[in-house]
């Protein structure tokens, strides 16, 4: 052994031994949380978790160091592995889109069903239904994770590169990328399209090569990522699914925090969750006006449309009902019902 490396060696064993008595007082924190996000923070959920992270370090006086990484590549760009990867211990954060997990655990799927919560007006009474979140983060802890809060990530839109997409029959043949999870693609079956499960990082480069016409993300995710230079020339505005953003700390990750700090970590995310949702908001309430600025045709389907995009979506909203949590869902069914006609 060199010189050098022996006083590192003594250092090291120095450190050790003082370890136990740090971690003591520390309650064994770790230097270092790491979060997943699918998206950067130049998108409205990437930024949530960034926002969600520095307002715990600020709070916490940096006793709990939340790290983002972006493009989910503490699982190599692969979005669907997300909760798995949480599970074992890969991943402590959580501020992601509970579709791409539903691979793991469909349950979390319930929000996005196809048409389900047709508004913002919807969308906020489910969010803020107490019977509706407390049987949702039951099904989250019951997974593995503690859940804190919920965002919005947004209502996802269709794109393509060949034709505007007026009626269900306008799909007919087009390759369609969706995220992995099996109900998008039955969704996109059902209209007699060809649908192809890819990661996000995947997308773009199919796109961009014409190895797939379309797909769907919320418009403010198509201005970030500048979808219209991969080609996709139309947009239908259908408002078919709007999946939640939710922010939730791996189970024994939670456990190991004071009670004291889980308080301020769960008011962050609620306050992140807050400010996430007001951004994704005021992009919605331009996104029509931004991408047509970029030369794309927007359509906006008139209510005898949307009512046929619903019609095509029947039987698999049905099914998937079922595959999910049918109770939850009529619940949620309720709830939307009541929002009707509130102001
Ligand atoms: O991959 C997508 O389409 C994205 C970014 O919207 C999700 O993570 C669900």
């Amino acid at each position: 052994m060199q010189r050098r490396d022996l006083i590192k060696f003594a250092g090291g064993s120095a450190a050790a031994i003082a370890l136990p008595r740090f971690a003591h007082a520390q309650g064994a924190y770790k230097a270092e949380y790491k979060m997943s996000t699918v998206v950067p923070p130049a998108f409205a959920w990437g930024k949530g978790g960034e926002i969600f992270l520095t307002l715990v370090r600020e709070r916490t006086n940096g006793r709990i160091n939340i790290k983002q990484y972006p493009g989910a590549s503490l699982v190599q760009g692969q979005q669907d592995r997300e909760f798995a990867a949480m599970r074992q211990g890969i991943i402590d954060v959580l501020c992601g889109a509970p579709i791409n997990w539903t691979g793991t655990v469909p349950q979390l799927g319930v929000f996005t069903l196809p048409f389900l919560l047709p508004d913002h007006k919807a969308y906020d009474a489910v969010i803020n239904n107490p019977g509706v979140v407390n049987d949702y983060f039951d099904l989250v802890r019951k997974a593995g994770a503690e859940p804190l809060s919920i965002g919005e990530t947004g209502y996802r839109q269709i794109s393509n590169s060949k034709r505007p997409l007026i009626k269900p029959d306008d799909l007919k043949g087009l390759k369609v990328r969706v995220v992995g999870s099996p109900m998008y693609g039955e969704i996109m079956t059902g209209m007699g399209a060809n649908p192809t499960f890819m990661s996000w990082a995947d997308a773009q480069p199919a796109l961009a090569s014409g190895a797939v016409d379309s797909q769907e993300n919320p418009l403010e995710v198509f201005l970030a990522a500048k979808i219209n230079t991969l080609g996709q020339k139309y947009v239908t505005k259908w408002n078919y699914s709007n999946d939640i953003l939710l922010f939730a700390i791996a189970g024994p990750v939670w456990a190991s925090w004071t009670p004291a700090d889980q308080k301020i970590v769960r008011e962050c995310a609620q306050d992140a969750a807050k400010q996430q949702i007001a951004l994704v908001r005021k992009l919605y309430a331009e996104d029509v006006e931004r991408v047509r600025a970029l030369g794309v045709d927007v359509h906006l389907p008139n209510p005898a449309e949307a009512e046929q995009w619903r019609i095509a979506c029947r039987r698999v909203y049905a099914r998937w009902k079922v595959a999910t949590n049918a109770a939850l869902v009529s619940k949620i069914e309720q709830v939307v019902e009541q929002s009707r006609g509130k102001s």
